[in-house]
């Protein structure tokens, strides 16, 4: 009487099993992961000194890859690097 249930066990460990393996696939897939977005803002929240959530050139000093493409990244020209436009060099950066 209890292997009908262990067949139906065994076949729902093989779907969660699958069903994880996806998971990861699509964590991999998606570019940039939740983690290394966590990561990027971390890093943009230790450089912005005066914590205004933008980047000065002074700031980024801190960040010689950073520092290198400052004028490229900062597309409106504002002098300041927004997290989006830090985002840009932080995902390109080496
Ligand atoms: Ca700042
Ligand atoms: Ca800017």
């Amino acid at each position: 009487m209890t292997t009908p249930h262990r067949i139906r066990s065994s076949l729902l460990a093989v779907t969660l099993g699958g069903a994880a393996l996806l998971a990861s696939a699509l964590a991999l897939a998606a570019e940039p992961s939740a983690k290394d977005k966590t990561a990027m803002e971390a890093v943009f929240t230790r450089v912005d000194v005066n914590g205004d959530g933008k980047l000065s050139r002074e700031e980024a000093e801190r960040l010689p890859a950073i520092a290198a493409m400052f004028d490229k990244l900062d597309v409106d020209h504002d002098g300041q690097l927004t997290l989006a436009e830090f985002a840009v060099g932080y995902y390109s950066a080496p």
